[in-house]
């Protein structure tokens, strides 16, 4: 059974509105052009492109300091695995302690680069392990999903995206809720989405209510029996009280209609954005409540091995990974996968 499969059966040409008004343009949405038909993609199809320059850097880089023959592993070899683990920002200490079974294991003596590969793999494999990386769900209603994070992370383009995936590849039933308030034309931006997805979409005005948008959007949910709310925020940082609060306010509305929402709150973290946008994520995570990540961006760079700190840093499991600009351009994260399309020729 796949990843949502308890959601699948329900024909989504019960899908309620499409959005209700026209979207004006909105620049930071340039991509999401409404003329060009949504693209259909598995969710796991562009992963392996996503983690192509990773992937590189750990198959090539490291293949090329092997000659046919292997290679006595001394400090100078260690030296150099070490480096390619570091370009994929998995970290100091993650790439310290592969290089330190690597010496426990082969010390002194002659080694095939298969030998180093299946020892890298393998602790991969054991640093991105996690348990409950599936969609929390509404045992009955629509579940509701609050999608938060710092400027600029992916929020609003990550929605799309699983809003692209209930709707066309699971035919679920999906309303937007565009609780972004804050910056001008995120309102926009959404709505540009759902209209080129086909979904329905909630919206105030600029500078208005987020609280009462995402009301609006669960009410919208319940008396259309969707299956999904997608609630967008403004982007914030941890130090801004007023707007960290605003988020426990949302939250604190929407449980007037279903008790146990939000079902989910994701957080969207910029792979590309480096130890720094870790610890803001961080912050951000410890103030909120949340259950999930989103890692967005991570194509593109060869910085896939993000997922390795992120998983020690965070006590929440990453859910879906970004891959692209797309709407399709969406994977759940399953760890083993996400190994092989590393390591895997
Ligand atoms: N390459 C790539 N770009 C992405 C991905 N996700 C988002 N982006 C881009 O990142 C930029 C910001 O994305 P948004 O979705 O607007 O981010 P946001 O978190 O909603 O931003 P704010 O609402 O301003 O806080 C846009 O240019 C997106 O196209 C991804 O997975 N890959
Ligand atoms: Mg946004």
């Amino acid at each position: 059974m796949s990843l949502f499969g308890r959601f699948r059966g329900k024909g989504k040409d019960e899908q309620a509105g499409a959005a209700d008004e026209p979207a004006a343009g909105a620049p930071e949405a340039s991509s999401a052009t409404p003329a060009a038909p949504p693209e259909k993609k598995g969710l796991f199809a562009g992963l392996r492109n996503a983690l192509r320059k990773t992937a590189s850097v750990l198959r090539t880089d490291i293949r090329d300091l092997f000659g046919a023959e292997g290679r006595l592993l001394d400090d100078d070899l260690l030296r150099d695995v070490f480096g390619a683990l570091i370009k994929t920002d998995m970290g100091v200490a993650p790439a310290t302690e592969i290089r330190e079974s690597l010496k426990k294991e082969f010390r002194g003596r002659k080694v095939k680069l298969e030998d180093v590969m299946q020892v890298v793999k393998a602790k991969f494999a054991e640093m991105m392990q996690q348990e409950h990386g599936e969609l929390i769900r509404a045992e009955s209603g629509p579940t509701v999903v609050m999608v938060v994070g710092v400027n600029g992370s992916g929020k609003t383009t990550s929605i799309a995206k699983l809003a692209n995936h209930f709707h066309h590849e699971l035919g679920l039933r999906v309303v937007l809720g565009a609780a972004d308030t804050f910056r001008a034309a995120a309102v926009e931006q959404l709505t540009i989405w759902a209209e080129r997805i086909g979904v329905d979409i909630v919206k105030g005005q600029q500078g208005g209510d987020p609280a009462s948008v995402a009301y609006k959007a669960v009410e919208r949910a319940v008396e259309t029996n969707a299956d999904i709310c997608i609630v967008d925020t403004a982007g914030r940082l941890q130090s801004q009280v007023n707007l960290m609060n605003q988020l426990t306010k949302i939250r604190r509305v929407m449980t007037k209609l279903i008790p146990d929402a939000p079902h989910e709150v994701l957080l969207v973290i910029d792979a590309t954005a480096g130890q720094n946008g870790i610890s803001q994520a961080k912050g951000f995570s410890e103030a909120v409540q949340c259950t999930g990540i989103v890692l967005s961006k991570l194509d593109g760079s060869a910085k896939g091995g993000v997922v390795i700190p992120i998983r020690q840093q965070f006590d929440l499991p990453v859910k879906f990974v970004g891959e692209g600009e797309k709407e399709a351009d969406l994977s759940a994260f399953d760890p083993a996968r996400f190994v092989d399309a590393l390591f895997d020729e």
